[in-house]
């Protein structure tokens, strides 16, 4: 039996290092370098084989409060067009909430301070951008399991999507996970990183962290999470905005 644990980390970095038979501990300029660029999509398929084999339930690692990075940098957007959010971000989100809807028994709508009220779950994680950086942070917000649980999922929902309150060029910004992912345990919905309420270039006011997965997933400027049956007929049909745009792969394993 595995306990994610005592696990070891079988990490991108690592397996670049493995892979190109380079020393890459704390390096971070090897990911600029085109053959290992090249590289990282064959090292993606062997990413998820392995997170198969692991299984989806288990646990991204975890790191202590040294290992994180001094500086998060932001990607995409740093803040958000849509007017209501505007007018929340000048009100300190105080009138904010999450709507939660589509197939549940009970949509929900819930202030800043329910979401801050539930139990929390704290994690020192590191993120994984596509296109090439990591950096490790501390997120802290409710699990998005029992908010769902808490909605009633209707039999046929199958899909969690996040509509975001940013978009590109009129396309707004979208991600979606499947249910797996949407209880797993790490799942959260985060309000808090690095110990201070979620800056606005990083999502505020809540942004979802799925930590087994790449960066592009992990949605910044939630504003409702919608249960869906399937993920066609939603904008490009492919589940995400970078999905849609640039064809990168729904289930982004790490
Ligand atoms: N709403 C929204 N979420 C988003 C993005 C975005 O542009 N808009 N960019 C994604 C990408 S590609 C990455 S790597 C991370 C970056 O998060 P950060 O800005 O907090 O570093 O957010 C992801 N979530
Ligand atoms: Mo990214």
């Amino acid at each position: 039996m595995i306990t994610p644990r005592n696990t070891p980390a079988i990490t991108r970095r690592g397996l670049i290092g493995a892979g190109a038979g380079l020393l890459v501990a704390g390096c971070d300029r090897v990911d600029d370098l085109p053959e290992v660029r090249d590289g990282l999509a064959e090292l993606g398929g062997v990413h998820q084989r392995v997170q198969r084999l692991l299984g989806r339930n288990a646990l991204a690692r975890e790191y202590g409060a040294g290992a994180m990075s001094p500086m998060f940098r932001t990607n995409g957007n740093t803040e958000a067009g849509d007017p209501a959010w505007r007018q929340h971000l000048a009100e300190g989100f105080s009138r904010w909430a999450l709507q939660v809807g589509g197939l549940v028994h009970r949509p929900l709508a819930l202030p800043l301070s329910a979401l801050q009220a539930m139990p929390q779950r704290t994690q020192i994680t590191r993120h994984d951008c596509v296109e090439g950086w990591s950096a490790i942070g501390k997120w802290q917000g409710p699990r998005l399991g029992p908010i769902l649980a808490t909605a009633g999922l209707m039999p046929a929902a199958r899909y969690a999507v996040f509509h975001c309150a940013d978009d590109f060029g009129g396309d707004p910004y979208y991600e979606s996970i499947d249910l797996i992912d949407a209880f797993h345990p790490q799942t959260i919905l985060a309000w808090k990183m690095n110990d201070a309420p979620l800056q606005a270039q990083h999502g505020a006011p809540v942004r979802l962290r799925v930590e087994r997965q790449l960066g592009y997933k992990q949605a910044k400027y939630v504003m409702r999470i919608e249960l869906r049956e399937n993920l066609a007929g939603l904008y490009g049909g492919k589940g995400g905005y970078w999905e849609d745009a640039a064809g990168y792969q729904w289930y982004a394993g790490i």
